[in-house]
């Protein structure tokens, strides 16, 4: 039986049945797997501790649900289609039966390096079939997998290696993307200079760039691969065993590692990836997010796979050779639900509609859009251009904490209202509260959104630090699941998300947490203090703005200003590199010596009409000081 809901009258008695009775809804979906022992309780929890055990003590390996289960019947479906940057070269297309082998022999290949169950390790690589296998290889030994952005500097790379004392950092030799070459190798051992607990490197032959190789640590990839077996006995997990790390930033300086557990995430992706896109038998899909990202996990990898999906990989950007890429590989693979960014989106804009309409784009029934809200404008050209407007967007709302998709339409089931969100999945229950935690209902509210009720790929802590779980998402309100976002709900019921309403900005779809900028910031010998704010930013979404005291510089303002970019660079990677940095002789401060971030918010958006009540201010003479110095072109 598929649990693919197939209209509206379907999706609202599965909704009801969702919330009165969600044990008995989500164990029927969990049924259809390949447990080696089922649960003894659906669901135990407790929002305080936090505490959430779904199928509870259950035992199983996720990958035994996507190729043992699957393989009689997928063993010569393409799983996996890759297409690599250079649109010149060899595409490569693995069916499910491949796969496993490649899976089986990599997992072997890191037991003979002494990986073992719980142990973690670091992927930090390109987007190739490669970087898929060592996940699935990791989930099938019981590995801890922890997939960094390979696009994030050593200095963010060795945090994180050192958070989750990884034992074993993946990676390649290089990296291509668009027209760059970036060394990657050389970014993880300027890393471990910094690190004690990785015991060996993995290095995937990618670009042919010459690289150091320390011995007795790194070893190249098809070296381990040597004599190793396509057969490989997957390790019996528990449900609640960890599945996996993703660091993600928050509102405090350093960014947290989200864990995400087996059973529930493996039931919550595949059910969310089938209904969502509506994929069927023969499609192709397509998500252009990086396996850096969650949306990478959850929806290149996992939730299409354990849906017997073909999957399609793209190893480049959107604007390489030309700014018709996607359309391109959407024409020659025939792809028919295409996902990507809202920033993506409005990149492409910009160079009008001929690179759209060059290409064949009819095979295209879904196009989906995540990391953002997209604007009204961003997604008319998307719906229109793209879709030709025949094609449900999907508009779906989630989060790295959520692990899969919570609110969004279904395609072509649940009625298009642009740049809304709309609707929560099945089993996810979303309530608006005002400030003071009181529950909004009925339409025509606006507040802070945050699910009330266990779904099965929700974060279940934070990293080696459980306390920070609790007070990150779990103190807000009592009893909830805070999500960071505003929301609205129109006339009609429809869920319309607003954005954050933390100190996080969302710049092309990547978070950001402005202390972990402005962390960057102060490292820098003259600067006193900084404060870091989101704008408006006509294609990124948000953009960067920096506010630093650099009082006694003998530097100009401008070499200040680009060594502070440069240093941000370094210091967390390119995304990270401010817009805008402006020195200044002071911020903004009220009486309790808190940065009102209000005011520079204005300041950084050009929106100088209503700058609000400053009397409260300890230091209001800075205000006029900063409007002054602003580069308001
Ligand atoms: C999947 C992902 C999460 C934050 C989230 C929102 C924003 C994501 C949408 C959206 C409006 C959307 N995970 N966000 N999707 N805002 N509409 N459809 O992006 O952890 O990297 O970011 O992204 O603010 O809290 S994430």
């Amino acid at each position: 039986m598929s649990y693919r809901i197939t209209n509206l009258r379907d999706y609202a008695n599965e909704y009801h049945k969702s919330v009165t009775s969600p044990e008995k809804f989500w164990s029927e979906i969990a049924e259809q797997f390949d447990w080696k022992k089922k649960w003894d309780q659906v669901l135990n929890w407790d929002f305080e501790t936090p505490q959430v055990n779904w199928f509870e003590n259950a035992e199983l390996n996720l990958t035994e649900n996507i190729f043992e289960r699957l393989l009689p019947t997928h063993k010569n479906k393409t799983a996996i289609i890759w297409e690599p940057n250079d649109p010149e070269a060899d595409s490569i297309k693995l069916t499910y039966g491949e796969l496993f082998k490649a899976i089986c022999k990599f997992a072997n290949a890191m037991k003979s390096q002494g990986v073992k169950k719980g142990d973690r390790v670091i992927i930090y690589m390109p987007m190739v079939p490669e970087a898929a296998i060592a996940m699935l290889a990791c989930a099938r030994i019981g590995a801890v997998h922890s997939v960094v952005f390979a696009g994030f500097s050593a200095s963010a790379l060795a945090d994180r290696i050192n958070d989750c004392e990884a034992k074993m950092v993946l990676t390649s030799d290089g990296n291509f993307r668009g027209n760059k070459n970036i060394p990657v190798k050389a970014v993880v051992d300027e890393a471990l200079n910094h690190s004690d607990f990785v015991e060996n490197v993995i290095v995937l032959k990618r670009t042919g760039e010459k690289v150091k190789m320390t011995p007795g640590r790194d070893l190249w990839w098809e070296e381990v691969l040597e004599g190793q077996s396509e057969q490989h006995e997957a390790e019996v997990m528990n449900a609640e065993d960890l599945l996996f790390i993703l660091y993600t930033s928050g509102s405090t300086g350093k960014p947290k590692g989200v864990v995400h557990t087996t059973a529930g995430y493996m039931v919550f992706t595949y059910y969310s990836f089938l209904n969502v896109f509506q994929y069927d038998a023969d499609d192709v899909y397509w998500c252009s997010a990086d396996i850096g990202w969650i949306t990478g996990h959850s929806y290149i990898v996992y939730g299409p796979l354990l849906a017997g999906a073909t999957t399609l990989m793209f190893e480049g950007v959107p604007t390489y050779p030309h700014a018709g890429r996607f359309w391109e590989i959407v024409e020659k693979y025939k792809v028919n639900q295409f996902y990507t960014a809202p920033t993506a989106i409005r990149a492409l804009q910009v160079y009008g509609t001929e690179p759209v309409e060059k290409f064949d784009l009819s095979s295209l029934k879904v196009i989906g859009s995540v990391g953002e809200p997209i604007n009204e404008e961003a997604w008319h050209w998307y719906h229109e251009h793209v879709g030709k407007g025949n094609c449900p967007l999907v508009d779906t709302w989630w989060q790295t904490e959520t692990g899969g998709i919570m609110i969004s339409p279904l395609a072509g089931i649940t009625p298009n209202k642009p740049a809304h969100a709309s609707l929560p999945l099945p089993g996810v229950q979303p309530v608006i509260v005002d400030a003071e935690g009181n529950e909004l209902t009925g339409n025509n509210v606006e507040g802070n959104l945050c699910i009330k009720y266990p779904w099965p790929s929700m974060i279940r802590t934070t990293y080696g630090d459980h306390q920070r779980c609790k007070d990150t998402y779990f103190s807000s309100y009592k009893g909830m699941y805070f999500t960071g976002d505003g929301v609205k709900r129109d006339h009609d019921g429809y869920l319309r998300i607003l954005g954050r309403v933390d100190d996080v900005i969302n710049v092309s779809g990547h978070r950001m947490g402005t202390a972990e900028v402005e962390n960057a910031i102060d490292e820098h010998p003259d600067v006193v203090e900084s404060a870091v704010v989101g704008y408006p930013h006509e294609i990124k979404g948000q953009g960067i703005y920096a506010f630093a005291i650099c009082d006694a510089s003998d530097k100009s303002d401008q070499i200040l200003e680009d060594e502070i970019k440069q240093l941000v660079r370094k210091i967390i990677g390119p995304i990270a590199k401010p817009e805008h940095v402006q020195i200044v002789s002071g911020l903004p401060k009220t009486r309790s010596g808190k940065i009102m971030r209000r005011i520079l918010r204005k300041v950084a958006s050009r929106d100088l009409s209503n700058l609000g009540d400053i009397s409260t201010l300890l230091n209001s003479e800075v205000v006029e000081d900063i409007i002054k110095g602003a580069n308001l072109d």
